[in-house]
């Protein structure tokens, strides 16, 4: 008679969860030991680091990553990340640990009050009632993850594993399920006519456009209209390509600066970004008087919170497709990105390095493929400005801020996608809420280039406080004492630390041409200047 946990492991193939990324404890150990050998196990040395790199796999492959977690203490450390995962639409199938069943009424060592730890942010939490539950909760959180997207989480009872199955045993659950998500032609049409009728249109590009078909379908929009797009602000993710003479940055961080910018634009189309994400609120109103705001997505909840006259919920691409066909060709006083201000660090050798150095002199040599991963507080603009995404996945950041996803994160996208060549530039502050990540790179092999800006400490804080009040600073102290490059080391990172222009520029010109192929992680610590101006 096969057991739940033989079950649930066939069950695992079935979906390809093939891979399980996990940080076990006593509560797991009766589903890991004697673990197959066609399931690769992946440890992350932090429940943070474990979600982080299913995070980055989930993405890059657009396929759910089953993840396992230890009881309160796993699920707890895992809450931020898991929110990220949620924020960033990656699906997950998260398996957490229970106490033994028969006995949970006491409440003994290792029971967890788990079903509300990670509040709302899960797009579903099950506990089976019987242990014969377990696999069907499986696979029902399979569905739920990805069409969801999100975490799905399914609560175990350790002795559930080793129980029998029962015999035939049924998942409930289809095993295959078509979603349709076209939208009609009447739906299409009367976003085409406000669009007809704009004197100015302008395009917001967001996350959910970052697919190859949404990319091109975007950019026919676009050349159709023969407007602007800017790329919305806080994105997971790019959505247009960053090199397109239609391109013309990203929407600022604030209200008025945000309302500024789009002045000018009698009809505003977001596609499939929400209507916005800036972050500083200032008195006034989100978009000029008369401004009509529109929204094509395929995530319900985010048009139900989005301020516009019309919200399409549909599938990006296709709507993007057939807008481009029936819309006249437009030509519009088409405004010339900003040129990136040529700034060669070679004429400033004897300078202390700035973050843009750093980003410029990536740019130089990064190819159009590689995937970038932002966490760069303080310098995220001029990030932006530098460090342009060129392919879908060419840019992938926190979309709600939390730090401590970059390093992670990176490792599974390079997992998922060994031909890319993966790069995670990353504060120094930042680098260290999940720093252990490190050793999972080098241990499962992943080519990643970890550049770590050192500035000696939280410098957006700094500037924060300045803000908040002129001459004023907040009570945390510089960190100018951490040796990025040793920390690395001793997880079995091979680094290096650069100060100066030409030590930077000798780095790259070695390092960046095996990205594509390395299997071996470098850290490149840098150390850099910390900004005296900051407007995100
Ligand atoms: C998990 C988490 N804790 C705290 C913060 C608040 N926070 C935002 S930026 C920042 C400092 C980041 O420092 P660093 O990575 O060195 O970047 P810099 O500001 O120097 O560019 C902190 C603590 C956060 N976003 N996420």
């Amino acid at each position: 008679m096969p057991s739940v946990r033989d079950v649930t492991l066939d069950l695992l193939r079935e979906r390809r969860l093939t891979r399980i990324f996990a940080n076990p404890g006593s509560t797991e150990v009766p589903f890991l030991t004697g673990f197959p050998e066609d399931i690769e196990f992946v440890l992350g040395l932090h429940e943070g680091a474990v979600v982080g790199m299913a995070t980055g796999w989930a993405i890059a492959t657009d396929e759910p990553a089953f993840v396992m977690l230890h009881t309160t203490a796993g699920l707890g450390n895992a809450v931020g990340a898991l929110a990220t995962a949620r924020v960033n639409r990656a699906p997950l199938v998260v398996v957490v640990g229970q106490q033994d069943r028969r006995h949970l009424e006491l409440e003994p060592f290792l029971t967890g009050r788990l079903s509300g730890l990670a509040g709302d942010y899960p797009v579903s939490v099950a506990e089976p009632v019987r242990a014969q539950d377990v696999p069907a909760l499986i696979d029902r959180a399979w569905h739920e993850a990805r069409w969801d997207r999100g975490p799905a989480l399914v609560i175990v009872p350790m002795n559930d594993w080793l129980e029998e199955a029962g015999e035939p045993h049924e998942l409930v659950s289809p095993r295959r399920v078509l979603r349709g998500a076209l939208a009609s032609a009447t739906q299409v049409a009367a976003l085409a006519e406000l669009l007809d009728g704009a004197a100015a249109p302008a395009l917001v590009a967001g996350a959910l456009a970052d697919t190859p078909a949404a990319w091109s379908a975007v950019v026919s929009l676009a050349e159709r209209l023969d407007c602007p797009v800017w790329q919305e602000s806080f994105g997971a993710r790019a959505g247009f390509p960053q090199d397109h003479p239609l391109f013309a940055g990203h929407l600022p961080a604030d209200r008025t600066r945000l309302r500024r910018t789009l002045a000018g634009h009698d009809v505003i189309l977001s596609v499939a970004a929400p209507v916005f994400r800036q972050y500083r609120f200032d008195a006034g109103p989100l978009v000029e008087p008369g401004t009509s705001l529109a929204l094509v997505t395929e995530d319900a909840t985010e048009a139900h919170r989005s301020p516009v006259a019309l919200a399409l919920v549909a599938d990006v691409a296709d709507v993007c497709r057939q807008l481009a066909e029936r819309l006249p060709q437009r030509t519009g006083a088409v405004r010339e990105p900003p040129a990136p201000e040529p700034d060669p660090i070679e004429a400033r050798s004897d300078a202390p390095l700035r973050a843009r150095d750093v980003f410029d002199a990536l740019a130089a040599r990064l190819p159009a493929d590689a995937v970038v991963i932002e966490e760069t507080p303080s310098s995220k603009p001029d990030l932006h400005a530098a460090l342009r995404a060129r392919a879908p996945l060419g840019f992938l950041s926190a979309a709600m801020g939390g730090l401590g996803f970059a390093l992670p994160a990176a490792a599974g996208v390079r997992m998922a996608l060994p031909e890319r060549p993966v790069v995670a530039v990353v504060g120094d502050g930042s680098s260290l809420y999940s720093i252990q990540s490190l050793w999972s790179a080098q241990r499962y092999r992943c080519g990643v280039l970890y550049v770590v800006l050192n500035n000696g400490g939280y410098a957006v804080m700094d500037r924060l406080a300045e803000a908040q009040r002129a001459g004023e600073r907040g009570p945390w102290p510089v960190i100018d004492d951490v040796d990025y490059a040793a920390l690395a080391g001793a997880f079995g990172c091979p680094a290096e630390r650069v100060e100066t222009g030409e030590q930077l520029q000798q780095a790259l010109g070695r390092l960046v041409p095996t990205l594509a192929v390395r299997d071996e992680p470098f850290l490149l610590e840098v150390v850099v200047e910390p900004g005296e101006r900051f407007e995100p």
